[in-house]
């Protein structure tokens, strides 16, 4: 390369997405040269023989490398080019650095952005201590196509971070996008970051087959959810449930039907009930906590099935039941149900399970024994379907409780997972059209949600029931003191917001 116009140069070479790169510093910026310098950079190119060929520095850079994904959260400061803007530290969670010297018509372009079959909502993350303003979306100039307009208004302070949204419409497809803003006079609003979200459908989740008892899983960049298989007819049984199903996703949005994973007959002590269950990984084998029917004796009983893959084959990981009716004190025939597992930071599992009683006991490191006595955790206004969690170092029970003829969520929190556990109320209402709801909590991505069962999907002509229900997410909440905030059941499920 040429010598540029500042009195140093210094080079930095990488590969990346298959290319490489030098970057350099000149003097090009208005009011640089000598010892005020900016970084640039160019492709770098190769002859055959393995030497680099000259590079020519160029105001147009390297060309763009790949497209930028607007469905997952882009950083305000994400920058193609911009005008008017400058940057500053940003004190708001996993926040980075924002935006900030926002004026009437200052505006960032984000080059060749992939909206895919298309966008139905813009969020952002804003923070304003004056009147606020509008960020426009505009594809391909400053004053191309405006796909939505997101009015901002005063937070409370230039870092009181809030989010907002609004509609989009005829965004498809590989377009420069050009964030403009609007406003009166003076500093409008800071800007931490934004993103897209795609047309979906909203809750119920799954619209293939009736679904209830829901058991998220992270593993990697995929979410997997456990379900039973609803299959009861009119006039029949409450509840027919032959098979545990899993459907996985990587964006919340689009979601994979994996079939039958787990049958309750393949356990040979078993004879049916896919009740709820759920699945955990431990050192790279994945465990299926699960109720079943058990043949003799006859009673409710819980299961535990291994596999390589989150997918399965899963086959029975003891040849026979982890818990049955006579290992609890109350033998009912069926309150032995409904286990949940937690692997706490040390590594020690503890299973928790129950109708009526809400039980506890530390698992074996091998996942597949209890180790040591059951205690009894039961928690206020408990019925069933327990589900652990844990966030920082607080202990959350979930769980199914009763309230006004059908039932509700409710929660504990504990500061040690042996108690005491303090009641904290209830987390949502009674589900919709459904006498049982059953809770599962998970962090995906950087958001909590929670999973839960309603029976309000029709399907080939059935309408929901008490045995034919369907699984639900709602995004989850916390407040400053680890408590859950109470989560509203809704027919938008996460499609909107932020
Ligand atoms: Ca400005
Ligand atoms: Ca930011
Ligand atoms: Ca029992």
């Amino acid at each position: 390369m040429e010598p540029q116009n500042a009195c140093t140069i210094h080079p930095g070479i990488v590969d990346f997405n298959g290319k490489t790169y030098l970057f350099y510093h000149n003097g090009d910026l208005p009011g640089g040269g000598g010892f005020h310098r900016s970084v640039c950079v160019n492709e770098l190119q190769f002859e055959a023989n393995g030497t680099v060929k000259k590079v020519t520095a160029t105001k147009e850079g390297a060309p763009q490398n790949g497209v930028l994904d607007p469905y997952k959260t882009v950083e305000a400061e994400t920058i193609g080019w911009e005008s008017g803007i400058e940057t500053e530290k940003c004190s708001d969670e996993n926040g980075g650095m924002n935006i900030f010297d926002i004026d009437n018509g200052d505006y960032i372009k984000v080059k060749g952005v992939d909206f895919g079959a298309g966008a139905s909502m813009f969020g952002a993350r804003v923070a304003s201590a004056s009147k606020g303003g509008k960020i426009e979306l505009r594809l391909g100039s400053v004053d191309g196509t405006l796909i939505g307009t997101c009015t901002v208004k005063n937070t409370g302070g230039d870092q009181q971070w809030e989010n907002v949204s609004c509609k989009v419409d005829g965004a498809a497809g590989v377009h420069d996008l050009y964030l403009v803003f609007k406003g009166g006079d003076g500093d409008l609003f800071n800007f931490n970051w934004w993103r897209f979200r795609k047309e979906q459908h909203g809750n119920p989740i799954f619209r293939d087959a009736f679904t209830a008892d829901p058991a998220p899983l992270v593993v990697g960049d995929t979410l997997y959810v456990y379900v039973g298989h609803d299959e009861a007819e009119d006039g029949g049984p409450y509840f027919n449930i032959t098979e545990w199903l899993c459907y996985s996703t990587t964006d919340m949005e689009h979601w994979t039907a994996h079939g039958a994973v787990l049958k309750p007959t393949d356990f040979k002590w078993a004879t049916g009930e896919a009740w709820a269950s759920q699945v955990v990984e431990k050192d790279g084998q994945f465990f299926y906590y699960t109720t079943a029917q058990h043949g003799d004796p006859n009673c409710k009983a819980i299961g535990v099935a291994v596999a390589d893959r989150p997918t399965g084959p899963f086959r029975d990981a003891r040849g026979t039941a982890l818990i049955i009716d006579s290992d609890t004190p109350n033998k009912r025939g069926w309150n032995d149900i409904d286990p949940t597992v937690l692997i706490d930071d040390d590594g020690v599992a503890w299973l928790s399970w129950g109708n009526g009683t809400c039980f506890l006991a530390r698992l074996n490191s091998n996942m597949i024994e209890i180790d040591g006595e059951i205690m009894d955790i039961t928690p206020e206004s408990y019925v069933e379907g327990p589900w652990l969690h844990k966030r920082d170092h607080l202990y959350y029970l979930t769980y199914a409780g009763f309230s006004g003829g059908s039932e509700n969520i409710r929660y504990a929190t504990a500061e040690k997972i042996t108690g005491p556990w303090s009641d904290r109320g209830e987390l949502t209402g009674n589900a919709r059209n459904s006498f049982t709801i059953h809770p599962g909590i998970i962090e995906f991505n950087g958001q909590w949600y929670l999973f839960y069962h309603n029976a309000t999907l029709t399907l080939d002509g059935q309408e929901g029931a008490t045995g034919r229900r369907s699984v639900c997410v709602e995004r989850l909440y916390y407040n400053a003191d680890g408590t859950m905030k109470p989560v509203e059941q809704t027919v938008d499920g996460i499609t909107s917001g932020f």
